[in-house]
């Protein structure tokens, strides 16, 4: 089977520009361990059976680590070397014929200088995937035109326009890309807003990387440069996190308040998974430790001696048993008593992930290593509600910091909704993620209930090894789908409770 195909990070080799210092392998190697996604080897002047052996030698590099390889013009080279797939130029064989030779498994390549030429490809149907460019002038190879991030735009209004009707033809940019513009580029080319964004899925360099003295740190560089540029856009979610259709039935223990259990119950079911609404401490062993997906939400609204105990022992159970968890910090930043019954969770156990509205994520930010207590001991909240207001960027550094200092992903909701790893091995991982409808203002419960949706998409990825913070953008960006579509299609709070279920459980 073909490695899965992801632009991001697109490394095309060219040998002649390799420093004395370094080897062409060497740099292959050195970009495939620090970021490179996808490998074309585009040899313009090797004799056949030198190419042949290079691919050989790249395959060895690239196969154990999951990376396609893509062989540049020579389908005969990468038929020999059975490489991941073939990428072609305007001027090379037609990528009918090389669909044909390959193929239906292997990868597909065209490059389009055009919006013309990418129409072309869009008709034909055998791609996978386009380059367009030439995004910026280049010394590494003779371009036809600079086109600029105006010329790709064009060029992704057809392939937006071909992808409503047909599966979606991937895309990335090239030409003179390297770390210090990268952003730029992952930011113009592309189309709409956050809501309804449609860009490139990746940058491909060349020289950035293979006439680098250092391959490693130059990765390293261009990979932080992406992923830090948009910390926007939800993708491969619709494919790899599509859990309408759970893979085994999820359950999802509630520890919530009382205004929101027959509501959540209700969410829970929508999106097919099983709720439990128990506060009997005594079978929270039993439950915890359930083969099947399972999590536990702890929800702090309508608190009592009574449920503070009963979410320790909950928390202990659940981090016991090495299940996700989940801490809906309810107003927490309306009184000193919320906050300290806070500070006892969080110093009692691990959540997976945290969630609350600006208000309670800055109540907790209070106990952190890093917040500097400013004049005013402000409420942050009236009620559950949140009376700040702050910028993205702000709202951004705020989920870092609470990320970071309890090794938890940090969903923040609100117009916009953030979800922040700040405390993994490798970079901090961000999304943003807009929807949602104000009428979800109007009916209890909708701040509530995303945390069973979140947690029964936790459950589902412990379960099967994926990723846990795509998994938490996945389940807000669902939620928020479906809200959106609810809004459109109702009067009121009424209708759009109705309405709201419908959408979760994929029938609206
Ligand atoms: N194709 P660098 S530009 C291989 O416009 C290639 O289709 C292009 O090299 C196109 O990252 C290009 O060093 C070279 O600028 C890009
Ligand atoms: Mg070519």
């Amino acid at each position: 089977m073909a490695p899965v195909m992801d632009l991001t990070f697109y490394l095309v080799t060219d040998s002649t520009m390799v420093p004395d210092t370094s080897t062409f392998l060497d740099q292959v190697k050195l970009a495939a361990e620090n970021g490179a996604t996808i490998i074309q080897l585009r040899e313009k002047k090797l004799l056949t059976r030198d190419f042949v052996q290079r691919a050989q030698k790249v395959l060895e590099i690239t196969r154990p680590r999951g990376i396609p390889l893509i062989i540049n013009d020579r389908v005969d080279v990468a038929l020999a070397v059975d490489a991941d797939g073939v990428h072609v130029g305007q001027d090379d064989m037609p990528a009918a014929v090389v669909r044909e030779l390959i193929g239906p498994n292997k990868i597909l390549g065209v490059s389009c200088c055009s919006p013309e030429e990418t129409r072309a490809v869009c008709e034909e149907g055998v791609a996978d995937y386009v380059g367009l460019g030439t995004c910026y002038p280049t010394n590494t190879k003779d371009v036809k035109s600079v086109v600029g991030p105006i010329g790709i735009r064009k060029s992704l209004q057809v392939l937006r326009d071909h992808s409503q009707n047909n599966k979606r033809i991937e895309s990335v940019a090239i030409g003179g890309i390297n770390h210090t513009n990268v952003a730029k580029v992952l930011l113009q080319c592309s189309l709409g807003n956050f809501n309804e964004k449609y860009g490139v899925d990746g940058v491909a360099v060349v020289s950035c990387i293979m006439a680098a003295k250092d391959a490693a740190v130059a990765s390293v560089n261009l990979l932080k440069a992406i992923q830090t540029s948009s910390p926007l856009e939800v993708k491969t979610l619709d494919s790899e996190y599509n859990y309408s259709e759970f893979p085994q039935k999820p359950m999802v223990h509630h520890i919530t308040n009382n205004v929101v259990k027959n509501f959540s119950a209700n969410v829970t079911l929508s999106i097919g998974a099983s709720p439990i609404m128990s506060e009997f401490a005594p079978e929270f062993g039993e439950l915890s430790g359930l083969r099947l997906p399972v999590s536990l939400l702890i929800n702090l609204g309508t608190p009592s001696p009574a449920t503070m105990e009963v979410f320790l022992a909950g928390l202990s159970a659940y981090n016991g048993a090495g299940k996700p968890t989940l801490f809906d910090p309810v107003a927490a930043g309306a009184t000193l008593q919320r906050l300290e019954a806070s500070k006892a969770l969080l110093n009692a156990g691990q959540f997976t992930v945290i969630k609350g509205n600006v208000g309670e994520i800055m109540a907790l930010d209070k106990l952190t290593s890093e917040y500097i207590a400013s004049e005013s001991a402000e409420p942050t909240m009236q009620g559950v509600d949140s009376l700040a207001t702050l910028l993205a960027s702000d709202v951004l550094a705020l989920a870092k910091r609470v990320s970071a200092e309890f090794k938890s992903i940090v969903v923040i909701t609100g117009k916009e909704n953030f979800v922040v790893n700040a405390f993994g091995s490798s970079e901090v991982n961000t999304y943003r993620i807009a929807g949602g409808h104000e009428l979800m203002g109007s009916v209890t419960g909708t701040g509530c209930s995303l945390g069973s949706v979140i947690c029964a998409y936790l459950a589902i990825a412990q379960n099967t090894g994926k990723d846990m913070t795509l998994a938490v953008a996945a389940a807000v960006k669902y939620y928020n789908e479906a809200g959106a579509k609810a809004g459109l299609l109702s009067k009121g709070p009424g209708t759009f409770t109705k309405n709201f279920m419908d959408a979760l459980s994929g029938e609206l």
